[in-house]
């Protein structure tokens, strides 16, 4: 890294003190700006960088409510409105025990490159609750949701603030957070996306992120002559984004031989398909996050306490979470033959795991591109509320096929330009942060 970059990391370090993965999420953004910084010494003067990773706005709140036996629980609520030079602040909600303001911060930090590699008008945010959804009824949920709604809804709008799903946050949890919103402002709009095909959702949103990583990783495949037909494919979580994976995998020929859970993995050697797939559905709304019933309905391998790295796939699709494979997660892959890692999660390889990957000139993708589907179908649904005229499925899996295939193409094009041919962290990297950069130039110091 160049003194002046080493020195926005080090100001971010210092300024934003036990943060590691925004600090995580901020090197690698920078290390792929190198180039970039040097052609341009408009954006230095400008002190883009130094504005890009201070966000817009933080908003933190208290979240009290009350459990079935009738016990006071308190959470902590936040939203981060990072950026918002391209559109309205767009991004998920995540509800788990693990959140604070540094894993929002990551969040948030992506997904402004995200949002703009989807070519759609939408700047970056993120938000959600250390509240822990695992156990919790149906009625706990929605007073939980109530309750966070109350606070936030005056921080959001269809041309503010736009809020999804992420970990923890599904259609039923979007349902309870759309209705105290109307409630509370007398207003029916686009103000959350991810909403039931009733009242406003898109068709295919459900299924878009995990659909959107199998379609890149056709057009990664598809770059060496390659396609996923006939290949054994890693996947890990068993959530939402893995669901969609699965089945897309499934659909275009390839074979899915693991999930995971934070209990451990399943290897099913006669792949994850028909009624298998849509007991990953059952199992998430469960709430009790095992994998191990998967193994014993269906008579298959639980490997307790492990990542699933270690199985020999030709293709490894990382869908759970932030640092869930790490540099010998990265060496077990390769020694084992695989040639693709696209991932569906949001930074879920290290930068050590990273850098292996590179070295190896494997193909690798990393997740602000490859799982940019959901949000992108997210910006549909926007658009589809604005017309008041809800599209096809067709019409949307079509979009968003077209969307991913730009994306890829936008990620080869934008290395090749700048002399780093294949390495897709740097073209999205760089191509995402083009667009915003720009958009603030011309927009004055704000
Ligand atoms: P889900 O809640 O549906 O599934 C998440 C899975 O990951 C669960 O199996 C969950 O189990 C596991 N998990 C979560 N946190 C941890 C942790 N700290 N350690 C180990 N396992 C964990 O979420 P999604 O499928 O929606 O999200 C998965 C990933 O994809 C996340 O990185 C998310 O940010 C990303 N993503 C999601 C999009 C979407 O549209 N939903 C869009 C783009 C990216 P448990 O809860 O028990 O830990
Ligand atoms: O990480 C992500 O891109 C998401 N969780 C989806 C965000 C959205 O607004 O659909």
């Amino acid at each position: 890294m160049s003194d002046y970059t080493q020195q926005v990391l080090a100001q971010v370090k210092a300024k934003n003190p036990a943060e590691p993965e925004f600090h995580q999420a901020v090197q690698e953004i920078l290390e792929s700006l190198e180039i970039v910084l040097q052609k341009h010494p408009e954006y230095r003067s400008a002190r883009i960088l130094e504005r890009m990773v201070e966000p817009e706005r933080v908003i933190m709140f208290r979240v009290p409510w009350l459990d079935d036996q009738g016990e006071i629980h308190v959470n902590r609520g936040f939203r981060i409105q990072f950026n918002s030079a391209i559109g309205p602040y767009k991004g998920g909600l995540r509800f788990h025990p693990s959140v604070n303001l540094g894993i929002l911060k990551f969040l948030g930090f992506e997904q402004i490159f995200k949002n703009s590699l989807t070519s759609l008008p939408m700047g970056g945010g993120k938000g959600g609750s250390d509240f822990d959804p695992k156990g919790k009824s149906d009625h706990e949920v929605m007073r939980f949701c109530q309750s966070f709604m109350t606070e936030l809804f005056r921080h959001i709008g269809p041309d503010t603030d736009v809020p999804a799903g992420d970990i923890g946050v599904g259609g039923r949890e979007i349902g309870y957070l759309f209705g105290q919103y109307k409630r509370l402002t007398r207003e029916f709009t686009g103000v959350l996306t991810g909403k039931g095909i009733n009242w406003g959702g898109s068709l295919v949103r459900p299924e878009a992120t995990g659909y959107g990583v199998v379609y890149f990783t056709e057009e990664m495949l598809k770059s060496k002559g390659q396609s996923i037909a006939g290949k054994t494919v890693g996947v890990s979580g068993f959530g939402n984004v893995a669901w969609g994976a699965v089945r897309k995998v499934t659909q275009l020929g390839g074979k899915v031989v693991t999930l995971s859970g934070p209990d451990g993995f399943i290897y099913d050697k006669d792949g994850v398909k028909g009624e298998k797939i849509d007991y990953m559905l059952e199992l998430r709304a469960s709430a009790n996050d095992r994998i191990k019933d998967y193994a014993d309905k269906f008579k298959v391998e639980f490997h307790p306490g492990m990542r699933p790295w270690g199985v020999k796939v030709d293709v490894a699709l990382p869908c759970a979470t932030q640092n869930e494979l790490d540099t010998n997660d990265a060496k077990s892959l390769l020694s084992n033959g695989c040639q693709c890692v696209c991932e569906g999660a949001n930074m879920p390889t290290t930068l050590e795991g990273v850098k292996i990957f590179q070295e190896a000139g494997i193909l690798y993708s990393p997740g602000k591109a490859s799982n940019a589907g959901g949000v992108a179908t997210s910006g549909l649904e926007m658009t589809q509320n604005s017309m008041r005229l809800p599209w096809s499925k067709e019409e949307v899996d079509q979009r968003l096929h077209q969307i991913m295939t730009n994306i890829h193409h936008t990620c080869v094009d934008t290395a090749q330009r700048f002399g780093v041919p294949g390495n897709y962290v740097v073209g999205a990297n760089i191509a995402g942060f083009l667009k915003v950069a720009n958009a603030m130039l011309d927009q004055g110091l704000v």
